[in-house]
């Protein structure tokens, strides 16, 4: 199997250490690429960026959507809001990520649907949205999706709705959920990014979620049920490897872990050595 590794910077927030000395490191533990934080950076500023990535053979794979309290920003990007100023913002913020995505020659940025704070009361009980619910709020962002769809495919760049799971935003949780959505907008340029660790909680099965949206995955993000780097926790990372493979799966795996300062050498060492192993596991 064909498979390119990845890993998010928004991983590395916490490490003290500067990309210059990071990136040869993570090239050196067989990483082909990096998964760049969708925010605003100077042309100046990317320029210099692609230089040092180009010298250490290391390419983007695409954008991380910054969404929900990843910052003070984030909370503003809701593209299920009912406002429209905020969906304006939103609107924005996603065009300004496809640009950034296009000039640093990634292939994806991934969208999670969030709505306006209140929609929805925080659930102690651990309930989901039934699927009119769901519906009802995610319907009015299906042309919102199709315009988008189609300027993120004028500037070559792929968009991918990525599930989140029920305590993160409730609106599309399941691949099933992503599934619903990519078909309603009907647009060849909207995928769907699977993350092992929002899959944990929400769905029955790796394989059965995988499969089901098998024509529109483009992208994983793999992090534990812990958020650390895969083998750390108690994933079956074998059946999800084996269910790729069967798949015919040949694009991005990006690591996404919480990285700590003390141990992050070692992690991102040896979790991709860990996937690394499983990458021919056999679909028979
Ligand atoms: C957030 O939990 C996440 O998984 C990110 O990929 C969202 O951009
Ligand atoms: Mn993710």
């Amino acid at each position: 199997m064909e498979m390119k590794y990845s890993v998010t910077l928004s991983s590395f927030i916490e490490i003290f250490e500067s990309l210059t000395q990071a990136l040869p490191m993570l090239k050196q533990l067989g990483y082909d690429a990096i998964e760049v934080i969708g925010e605003d950076n100077s042309r100046k500023e990317l320029d210099s960026f692609i230089e040092t990535l180009t010298s250490y053979d290391l390419k983007v794979s695409g954008v991380t959507g910054m969404w929900g309290n990843f910052n003070s920003m984030a909370g503003s990007r809701r593209l299920l809001s009912v406002d429209i100023g905020v969906l304006k913002t939103a609107k924005k913020y996603v065009i300004r990520c496809i640009e950034l995505c296009r000039q640093l020659g990634g292939q994806e940025f991934n969208i999670c649907l969030f709505a306006d704070p209140g929609t929805t009361m925080p659930d102690i009980n651990h309930r989901v949205l039934s699927h009119e619910h769901k519906l009802k709020v995610v319907e009015k962002s299906f042309p919102i999706l199709r315009s988008l769809s189609n300027y993120a495919r004028d500037h070559g760049v792929l968009l991918l709705l990525e599930p989140l799971n029920r305590y993160a935003t409730p609106f599309c949780c399941t691949a099933a959920d992503a599934l619903h959505i990519c078909n309603a907008v009907d647009s060849p340029n909207l995928g769907i990014l699977l993350d092992t660790f929002h899959m944990n909680i929400e769905e029955n099965s790796f394989s059965h979620a995988i499969e089901l949206v098998k024509d529109f995955l483009f992208n994983m993000h793999f992090a534990d049920n812990n958020r650390k780097m895969p083998g750390s926790g108690h994933l079956d990372f074998r059946s999800i490897m084996k269910t790729l493979n069967e798949i015919d799966y040949q694009r991005y795996i990006s690591f996404e872990p919480t990285l700590e300062q003390i141990s992050y050498h070692d992690s991102l060492r040896e979790g991709i050595a860990y996937i690394k192993g499983l990458e021919n596991i056999s679909a028979s």
